[in-house]
């Protein structure tokens, strides 16, 4: 579904990350990856999982770092020349502001949580869209925590409410340049980054007892919707949050 298609994935932390299943489906989809890594740690993880999908462009990026975003672009357009897709899989909040009450949350801290949350879908954005003078898709991931109050989410929620209205007025930006710029609202997987959410084992337990499938989500489910947000199956959604969470956010009680 999308040979000979090239698409930057931002977020692969290790096997479990959401951003590893989305990026071996699109592998398995014909499309021609290159994966970023923020700091050594990360690489060292990366490098080895890069191979087993024959992926030779393994780059560094810290979205926080308007050169480091810079190099990737300028470093993908010298290897690609062009760019089809971008899967945003990146996040981060102290884990002090997630422990604390939420109106104790400090100003370093929301504005590191949004930088790094939100502001990067932006940064990244505009940047892809110098490389898809055909169009493209960008594709983003937020959780519930956005739109309720979800127990312990606390400054992500808001960041990722900032990245859910960044979604819609990106979408409106660049639609105009076939450009399209959806977001999937994914239930509660355990990841390195959901490790850093308090209370995450019960938070899961909760989810898969109430979800009308009685089941947690997979990093499977959320790449199959991946893989249509950025195939042309999609090719009149944009904008859009879709709910990979097993109904859970239908449910009032
Ligand atoms: O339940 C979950 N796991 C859900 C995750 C439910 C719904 C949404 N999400 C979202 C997350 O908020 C995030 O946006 O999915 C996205 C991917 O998260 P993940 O797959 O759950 O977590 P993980 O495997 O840890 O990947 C996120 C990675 C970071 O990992 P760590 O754990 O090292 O912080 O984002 C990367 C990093 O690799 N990252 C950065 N990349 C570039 N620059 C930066 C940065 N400054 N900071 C973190």
């Amino acid at each position: 579904m999308l040979a000979g298609k090239k698409i930057l994935v931002l977020g692969v932390a290790n096997q479990k990350s959401i951003a590893w299943g989305i990026a071996e489906r699109l592998h398995q989809n014909g499309a021609e990856l290159a994966l970023t890594y923020v700091n050594e740690a990360i690489e060292k993880r990366l490098r080895p999982l890069a191979e087993t999908i024959s992926c030779n462009n393994v780059l560094p990026c810290d979205v926080s770092s308007d050169q480091d975003l810079d190099n990737l672009f300028a470093e993908l357009g010298s290897r690609w020349g062009r760019l089809d897709g971008v899967v945003h899989s990146v996040a981060f909040a102290e884990q002090d502001d997630l422990k604390k009450p939420f109106s104790e949350t400090c100003r370093e801290g929301f504005k590191k949580a949004l930088d790094i949350s939100a502001y990067s879908l932006i940064g990244v954005s505009g940047r892809a869209k110098r490389l898809m003078p055909d169009g493209g898709s960008i594709l983003t991931l937020t959780y519930l925590g956005a739109v309720r109050a979800v127990p312990n989410y606390n400054i992500m929620g808001v960041a990722k409410a900032a990245l859910e209205s960044s979604v819609r007025y990106l979408a409106a930006d660049l639609g105009g340049q076939n450009i399209r710029v959806n977001a999937i609202s994914a239930g509660p997987i355990k990841t390195l980054a959901a490790s850093g959410i308090p209370q995450f084992k019960s938070l899961l337990a909760q989810f898969a007892e109430k979800a009308p499938l009685r089941r947690n989500v997979t990093q499977e489910d959320v790449a199959g919707t991946a893989l249509y947000l950025l195939s042309p199956l999609s090719s009149g959604v944009t904008g859009e949050v879709v709910y990979v969470d097993c109904g859970f956010n239908i449910i009032a009680m």
